[in-house]
């Protein structure tokens, strides 16, 4: 593919920097290989053209986005691959900036008369397929992760007539026949969704996704915008060589647009100019900075007006369904590329939750271990709880290896817009097995299933620590080495599906517990008014009934509440109450067995209390 020779006296260092990525895509070998498999393919790819050079005429008009809900299938094997939500965000605000021309980037600095916004926008569903909430990234754990080709597809794959898919792996499989090259991705054109869809979409190297985390700048997270280009219908530039050169072929030929002028072979670097073929009429210089073509990310600036108008012909012609307002509402979306209001979760605030076996079942608590399987990521485990016989462990000290590791476990979605000001609280153990260990735990929330996401508080260790140093593992021996944390989360008051996720970024420390999480009115002001008001509850867990006794400090309104482990209220009493002792028996004989939240409200405040059935 690669034809120009590089002058004899140019340095080595160019001849290695070019040979590190002389097949950046490898799209044009996919191709050949599915019209090895399927010859046919070529005459329909021909008629294909045919028909999308016919429509070009009936354009959008100016002004009129097309949005494309996509989803991240995370293809990992543990490694580092697995990248996280923050990193898949900034490869589509990339690509977004690249397709809008967006002010201020790489795109919108073009003064080339012939950049355009393309005025397509890619978001990441909200919904699956199946209609379930997602942050639309989907992870998967497979060995196919490396040398990826399209038998890494079939592990998950989403209608592609309905989505973009975009596959994220470790490395992608190198038939270019040059072992030096690094292939960086690879996509499908739209003229093979009817006879292919099942491998239509982008595969892309987990370091060519955005520029933060391991998301490499070489490419400045270009190779997706590339990518992105040939699943809307463009070619590259050098395709054919330097063909379509006249105004009667250039329709026809190449990469059949008309305002690319020919290119011999790819470019590579950053060439303030080049012309690889000087038989064009009129005779013009390579668009060396087009995203279709191989120049380094960081050069790339430009779609052509052409390249939209053959993009826009592909895309009416066999992806019209992606961008169709039907297909945008059952991914989540509006018509105007904004994301459709999410009705309320049905487990509501106050909420708790003791990671014990009888509150597992449905909770809708997700383990999302990045970079460690088993015990040393995060798992429900029995060996030391707060209280009840689970709570949430991570043996971090298996994770005995310098930092980057991160391991998450989530709540469900959870809305909080009932309580006034709330309030997350938790149990922690945790031990040092080093005096440098430097373990974070780093509380987000996000309101829309994970899909965006921020950070409200990183505890140190200090902040953590419950136990004595140890280079054994770690595990809490009793009450005395826990603790309870909390977090002021009024800012987010108005949250109807709030979801918070704790991540442990490992640094060789020792294992880590969590235990007793709530979402409540303010709990430390709770502990010590029960204590004020002598409150108490018995038996605790509960039979067939138990004794709520307090004593009242003035005559007034007392509002007794009780919620099940989603929120619902399963008893509500509000009565006048004389000022001493009170008692008030509570009947729980048709309460099924589980864990529930008594709150009473008094002009004091709020009390929260935990409440066990049997
Ligand atoms: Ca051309
Ligand atoms: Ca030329
Ligand atoms: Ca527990
Ligand atoms: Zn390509």
């Amino acid at each position: 593919m690669k034809k120009f020779i590089l002058g004899t006296l140019l340095s080595l260092f160019i001849i290695q920097a070019d040979a590190q990525k002389k097949a950046p895509c490898l799209t044009d070998e996919h191709y050949a290989e599915m019209v090895s498999k399927n010859p046919e393919l070529k005459s329909f790819e021909d008629l294909s053209n045919y028909q999308i050079r016919n429509a070009q005429n009936n354009l959008r008009k100016a002004g009129v986005v097309r949005y494309i809900p996509v989803v991240f299938h995370v293809i990992h094997k543990w490694g580092f691959e697995n990248i996280s939500q923050q990193q898949i965000q900034d490869a589509i605000r990339v690509l977004n900036e690249d397709f809008r021309k967006k002010a201020g980037t790489n795109g919108g600095s073009s003064t080339d008369a012939k950049a355009v916004d393309m005025e397509y926008e890619f978001r990441l569903a909200q919904y699956d397929p199946n209609g379930n909430p997602t942050s639309g990234v989907n992870r998967l754990y497979s060995p196919a992760t490396d040398n990826a080709r399209d038998n890494t597809k079939s592990l998950s794959i989403w209608d592609a007539k309905k989505y973009l898919n975009v596959w994220i792996v470790n490395t992608i499989q190198n038939t270019t026949g040059d072992p030096n090259s690094i292939v960086l991705g690879y996509a499908q054109f739209p003229f093979m969704l009817n006879t292919s869809a099942n491998t239509d979409g982008v595969v892309l190297r987990s370091d060519q996704a955005g520029l933060i985390e391991i998301g490499k700048p070489d490419q400045a997270g270009r190779t997706l915008t590339h990518e992105v280009g040939h699943w809307v219908g463009l070619y590259h530039p050098f395709q054919g060589g330097c063909v379509g050169n006249t105004s009667a072929s250039c329709a026809s030929q190449g990469d059949q647009v008309c305002d690319t002028p020919p290119v011999e072979s790819s470019t590579s670097g950053c060439p303030s100019s080049r012309n690889s073929c000087t038989n064009d009429i009129p005779e013009l210089p390579d668009l060396v900075k087009n995203y279709m073509d191989y120049a380094d990310g960081t050069c790339m600036n430009m779609y052509t007006s052409g390249q939209k108008a053959r993009a826009d012909a592909s895309m009416t012609a066999f992806r019209a369904l992606s961008y169709s307002s039907s297909n945008l509402a059952a991914a989540g979306l509006n018509t105007d590329g904004t994301y459709k209001t999410l009705t309320a979760s049905t487990k509501k605030a106050p909420y708790t939750f003791g990671f014990n076996s009888n509150e597992v079942n449905g909770s809708g608590w997700t383990t999302e271990n990045y970079t460690s399987p088993g015990d040393s990521g995060w798992n429900i485990a029995a060996t030391a709880t707060f209280s009840g016989n689970g709570a949430m462990r991570a043996r971090n000290l298996l994770n005995n290896r310098l930092g980057g590791l991160r391991n998450a476990f989530c709540s469900p979605s959870i809305d909080i817009s009932g309580l006034s000001s709330p309030s997350l609280s938790f149990y922690i153990a945790y031990a040092k097995r080093i005096s440098a260990s430097n373990d974070r735990l780093r509380i987000y929330i996000s309101d829309n299933f994970g899909r965006t996401e921020e950070l409200v508080k990183t505890y140190s260790t200090a902040e953590m620590e419950t136990g004595t140093l140890s280079t054994s593992e770690f595990v809490p021996s009793g009450p005395s080495q826990w603790k309870r944390l909390t977090l002021d989360l009024s800012a987010y008051k108005t949250y109807k599906n709030c979801r918070i996720r704790f991540e442990l970024s490992s640094l060789r420390g020792n294992n880590i517990y969590v235990d007793e999480f709530s979402i409540a009115e303010p709990t430390g002001i709770s502990d010590e008014l029960k204590n004020s008001l002598g409150f108490n509850f018995y038996p605790n867990p509960s039979n067939d009934k138990s004794t709520l006794i307090f004593r009242n400090t003035q005559n007034q309104d007392i509002q007794l509440e009780f919620f099940d482990i989603d929120g619902k209220i399963i008893f509500s009493e509000n009565k006048f109450m004389n000022i001493g002792n009170q008692e008030i028996e509570i009947n729980t004989q048709n309460w099924a067995p589980g864990i529930y939240l008594l709150q009473m409200k008094t002009s004091e405040g709020i009390i929260n209390h935990r409440v066990i059935k049997n």
